[in-house]
């Protein structure tokens, strides 16, 4: 019996190509680069399947283009990459991979949090830089992050456990806005309180954005609600590039209108807006909220499992558009 022939996109965990050789014969990215789309489109033909990340982008005309394909499995809990509808019409399956990176996100995104209220990359350049010769009561001073208001931008299962660390670790009221009411069962544990956006950004000491990217998030914070926000607030944004204008970011944290802000994602990332570059009250990290190895490598196996799930004809594990998935 000939073997499905499968591409795993991305420079991965040996253990994900060994894993599926063991049922397919795997063609793999052994590169640590990214394949522009028409490699990817070459690539792909004749594979019944790919392991993909949050990275390539899958749109009507590569699935056009790829007729064999089946399967496509991300190791991300974000597919604002992926058509889903036109991976639907095609009858592809689309996994995920969400629920594994959730607690390993809200860590980082809470530290970034921490890092920006209390200045830390700031302070630290400082003193690399050697700047650092005396004492001063105002060196560095920031925000307290205990007691304060936590704001939460998409109330999902990271924006639950950002909001878990806040109560009840740090003591924060905690205030979200979501398209959806949490069940008063999660709410209360939390203290948590539902809230319209602009009180959202009026009230909160400390935003975090947690939401994921779609049409109708983009630019959901702008020049417009970065105004209604505190002098004093930060805003993290561990989401998604695009939800926030990093323009409109960029000159309201020149002028101080908020105090400073963390990001770990951007718009058009890798590249990052140059006016982030030059202002110092911001801290810049990669995308690398989900970057423990452990949780990296659950995604990467969890991904692992979908395709071969499916291409068992079994039903994965975490399915986007389980609606292709035929009866068995
Ligand atoms: C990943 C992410 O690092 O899961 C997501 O949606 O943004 C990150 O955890 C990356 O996207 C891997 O594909």
């Amino acid at each position: 019996m000939t073997r499905h022939a499968i591409l795993v996109a991305r420079h991965i965990f040996p253990e994900v190509s060994q894993r599926l050789a063991q049922h397919f014969e795997v063609e793999a990215n052994n590169a640590p680069i990214e394949w522009g789309r028409d490699e990817l489109i070459r690539r792909l033909q004749g594979k019944v399947g790919a392991f993909i990340s949050s990275t390539e982008p899958i749109d009507a005309t590569l699935l056009a283009a790829c007729p064999d394909l089946r399967v496509l499995s991300s190791m991300s809990v974000g597919y604002n990459n992926v058509d889903v509808a036109a991976c639907t019409a095609r009858g592809v399956v689309f996994t995920n991979a969400p629920d594994v990176l959730t607690e390993t996100t809200a860590d980082f995104g809470f530290a970034l949090m921490m890092a920006t209220a209390r200045r830390i990359a700031e302070s630290e350049h400082f003193l690399r830089a050697g700047k650092w010769q005396r004492w001063a009561y105002d060196m560095f001073v920031g925000a307290d992050v205990h007691g304060a208001t936590l704001g939460i931008l998409g109330m999902g299962r990271i924006g639950q456990a950002i909001a878990r660390r806040g109560a009840l670790g740090f003591g924060m009221p905690v205030i979200y806005h979501n398209r959806s009411r949490l069940a008063p069962e999660l709410e209360a544990p939390l203290g948590a309180r539902w809230v319209a956006k602009d009180e959202l950004l009026r009230q909160a000491d400390h935003l975090v954005i947690v939401v994921p990217y779609s049409a109708s998030s983009h630019h959901a914070i702008g020049a417009a609600e970065l105004a209604l926000m505190k002098s004093s607030a930060t805003l993290t944004n561990i989401a998604r590039g695009g939800v926030v204008d990093d323009a409109a970011l960029a000159r309201a944290l020149a002028d101080r209108r908020i105090a400073a802000a963390g990001l770990d994602v951007f718009e058009g990332e890798p590249e990052v807006h140059p006016a982030l570059l030059q202002v110092p009250n911001v801290v810049l990290t990669p995308h690398i909220a989900s970057a423990t190895i452990a949780t990296r490598m659950k995604m990467a196996m969890l991904a692992t499992d979908n395709l071969i799930a499916v291409l068992q004809g079994r039903p994965p594990l975490t399915p986007v558009n389980p609606q292709v998935l035929k009866p068995a």
